[in-house]
């Protein structure tokens, strides 16, 4: 079982340096919208999700591929990629569209977390849609957990902080031990605040306003579904894999 005491939550990606996931277990969070998608592929039959940091490193991936086998996805700004299959949005990660294929994606934050948190010892993508395979995944092991929150060119994100808080609201059953460290102090404290207004708190945070003109009015109260998705992505050798499949 994780303990809170040895947890720490970093809040972008350029917050912590690879070397701080050494040892450790780490889950990358990014509820707009990087992990809400992945976890709805990876639920809807995709075989896997090979990850990348950059949109030349995808093309290239690709063509190493049979054409029917993959599917180029991902997002620059919000925006869908020229000449990819598949944009961010979770809502077109179907089973008609994606099963048995491999996604290659690439996202302007999500995806760079992944990539930087190589070191650690195991790595889950989590979001409130497979909240409870996140939680049990930390039940399993006593590694020392790091919560990585995406957040937005480096800065916090309202809804990646308030997940990361919802997963220790969880695991200390509402009653948070004085001997944690600050971002965990603060996770928690903001998704207690939020906690019975989750929905509207992200409708209105920064991300989910920068979104609203690019993406399809259904994401937002799609990735605010908490429990919809029986799925662990886990990462083995560089590619992203259902753990409970
Ligand atoms: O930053 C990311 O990785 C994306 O998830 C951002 S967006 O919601 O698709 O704009």
């Amino acid at each position: 079982m994780a303990r809170l005491d040895y947890m720490d939550v970093y809040f972008s990606v350029q917050s912590f340096q690879e070397e701080d996931l050494r040892g450790k277990s780490a889950v990358i969070i990014d509820v707009l919208r990087a992990a809400s998608s992945m976890v709805t592929a990876l639920s809807n039959g995709a075989k896997k999700i090979i990850p990348v940091g950059a949109m030349e490193d995808a093309v290239r991936i690709a063509q190493t591929m049979d054409n029917k086998d993959y599917l180029l996805c991902g997002e620059q700004n919000g925006h869908k990629i020229e000449g990819f299959h598949l944009g961010n949005s979770p809502l077109e990660y179907t089973e008609d569209v994606v099963a048995d294929k491999t996604l290659i994606i690439n996202t302007t934050n999500g995806t760079k977390a992944i990539k930087k948190a190589a070191l650690a010892n195991r790595m889950y993508v989590g979001c409130f849609l497979n909240q409870k395979s996140i939680l049990k995944a930390l039940e399993d092991h006593d590694d020392d957990v790091v919560l990585i929150c995406s957040g937005w060119q480096g800065k916090m994100s309202l809804e990646d902080t308030l997940f990361a808080g919802s997963i220790i609201y969880k695991m200390c059953k509402g009653r948070l031990p004085k001997n944690t460290k600050d971002g965990v102090k603060v996770a928690f404290s903001l998704y207690q605040s939020y906690k019975d207004e989750l929905e509207q708190a992200i409708e209105t945070s920064d991300h989910a306003i920068r979104l609203k003109e690019l993406v399809p009015d259904g994401d937002i109260p799609f990735v605010c579904e908490t429990d919809k998705f029986d799925v662990l992505p886990g990462m083995k050798d560089g590619i992203l894999i259902n753990l409970n499949g």
